[in-house]
């Protein structure tokens, strides 16, 4: 049996790829593990039956036999641990490669999300004019260490891992922004990583339930 994933019935991002369902469909390409998906409503994410599967009602959700998992960096884990393909088999690069998963989630997504909440969330409120150019500032602080780190090579720390796919899926957020293109290095790297037939697929699945939603 596929595993089934859930994913905005009609996202906010209009088919951008930019939901976290993306993260979790690149990653299942990636691995070539088919996989099945549940469109889910705003209304339905509130749900009992959704929110018994993700507790904060929210996408995406990943579903294999008995096992239920939520949080996209504990679902691309799953599937990079299940399959060949996204982490080294040798042990110290595979740390490596999950501490590059946490850094993305738990140091570069933050302020990132910051970004979005004072656009979007507080983009009316008084100050947002003050803050704006914090967070922006903030975040170039990260992008200039990431792209240290990067430095001339292809990935984060040798072949490709699950560590480029989360860093990446989170760095494209801020393509709108244009704060990407001010670091030339990560836009390449990002681009490297949107030409892999995967992410291809994994983008135009994604597209297709929007281009869909338009039909109807
Ligand atoms: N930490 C969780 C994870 O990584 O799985 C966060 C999950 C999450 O934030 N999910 C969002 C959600 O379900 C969708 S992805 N929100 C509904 C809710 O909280 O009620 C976030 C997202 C939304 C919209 C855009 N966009 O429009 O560009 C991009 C990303």
């Amino acid at each position: 049996m596929s595993p089934t994933i859930t994913a905005f019935a009609n996202s906010p991002d209009r088919g951008r790829g930019l939901a976290r369902d993306m993260r979790v469909r690149w990653a299942l390409e990636e691995v070539g593990q088919p996989y099945n998906v549940r469109l889910v409503s705003f209304a339905e994410l509130k749900q009992s039956d959704h929110v018994a599967r993700q507790p904060f009602g929210q996408i995406p959700t990943y579903q294999d036999g008995d096992l239920t998992l939520f949080e996209s960096g504990a679902i691309v884990l799953h599937i990079a641990q299940l399959h060949p393909g996204l982490l080294p088999t040798d042990a110290n690069a595979r740390a490596r490669a999950i501490s590059w998963m946490f850094a993305a989630l738990a140091t570069v997504e933050p302020p990132v999300l910051e970004l979005q909440e004072a656009q979007f969330a507080e983009g009316d409120k008084p100050w947002t004019e003050q803050r704006l150019p914090l967070v922006k500032d903030r975040i170039r602080v990260r992008l200039a260490e990431l792209a240290r780190c990067l430095g001339d090579a292809d990935w984060l720390d040798g072949d490709f891992s699950a560590g480029d796919l989360m860093m990446v899926h989170v760095l494209l957020r801020l393509a709108p922004s244009g704060l990407l293109d001010e670091f030339p290095g990560l836009a390449a790297y990002c681009a490297r990583a949107k030409a892999r037939p995967a992410y291809q697929r994994a983008f135009a699945a994604q597209l297709a339930v929007f281009t869909d939603s338009q039909a109807i």
